[in-house]
């Protein structure tokens, strides 16, 4: 295996042919319960911080929060779970890219969000479709039933009826769902009595470029991670990085 994952526990390829099938799976296993809470804990520590000082930017009580890229959220138990690299792998091809790294968090009081895709068709006008180019890990850090605002999809990559069900990501918290950046979905309206923080996590083909920006890393942090962390963050925007013979050149004049 390309990623050097250690063999996943779970069907990697049954699980990759429903994802590239259906568009969203959901894996058999939730992340360990400890660490779940230990992510926990320092998400809500962020984000409470983060909503008193910054607005909404994603719908009402909704934000949108990139993570840092330390423990516990650097842990490769998060980025390398084996189960979905190996997943990964067979969907993206063995040189995919971690290129994002956030959250997305309806506090009570959220309302539904339009409905939308974080990636349009490569080829609107091509049919069939070509094959999934980036997917979404999903990892809800609470417990989510229907009224805590659990994430809405829609089966498959096409814009929805108006009249649609959708689909509820409800569950423990700690479970991981992939899903085809393609795939219609929408936050829905928190009426618990927290609020609903749900990691999310990037994983691209390389020559794709996500909009937002990339997880911004020490080059020594990425260099230190255990393997295939160099690889998947090799696109990071790498902090204290030293022009190589690669970069382009600065313009005007270099200082005598
Ligand atoms: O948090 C959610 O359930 C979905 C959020 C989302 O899709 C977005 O903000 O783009």
């Amino acid at each position: 295996m390309a990623l050097d994952a250690p063999e996943p526990p779970g069907d990697a390829a049954a699980l990759a042919n429903e994802l590239t099938t259906e568009g969203v799976v959901v894996l058999p296993e939730p992340l360990p319960a400890p660490f779940v809470a230990e992510l926990r804990s320092a998400f809500l520590h962020l984000i409470e911080r983060y909503d008193t000082g910054t607005d909404p930017n994603r719908g009402t009580r909704r934000h949108q929060m990139y993570l840092p890229f330390e423990p516990p959220f650097s842990e490769p138990t998060l980025w390398g779970d084996s189960l979905v690299l190996a997943i990964v792998e067979r969907v993206l091809g063995p040189d995919a890219e971690c290129t994002y790294y956030g959250s997305d968090t309806p506090f009570p009081g959220s309302e539904h969000q339009p409905v939308h895709q974080d990636g349009g068709p490569l080829f609107p006008e091509w049919e069939p479709r070509p094959p999934p180019y980036c997917i979404a890990l999903n990892v809800p850090l609470v417990d989510v039933g229907r009224d805590d605002g659990p994430l809405e999809w829609f089966d498959g990559v096409e814009r929805p009826d108006d009249d649609a069900v959708p689909n509820r990501f409800t569950g423990p918290a700690g479970t991981m769902l992939l899903r085809d950046s393609r795939v219609w979905h929408r936050g829905s309206p928190n009426v618990g009595s927290g609020p609903r923080p749900m990691l999310a996590l990037l994983y691209t083909r390389p020559w794709y470029r996500f909009p937002l920006d990339r997880p911004l890393i020490d080059r020594r942090v990425v260099a230190s991670l255990p393997e295939p962390g160099p690889r998947l963050f090799r696109a990071a925007d790498l902090v204290g990085r030293e022009r190589s013979a690669g970069d382009l050149p600065r313009l005007g004049r270099e200082p005598s």
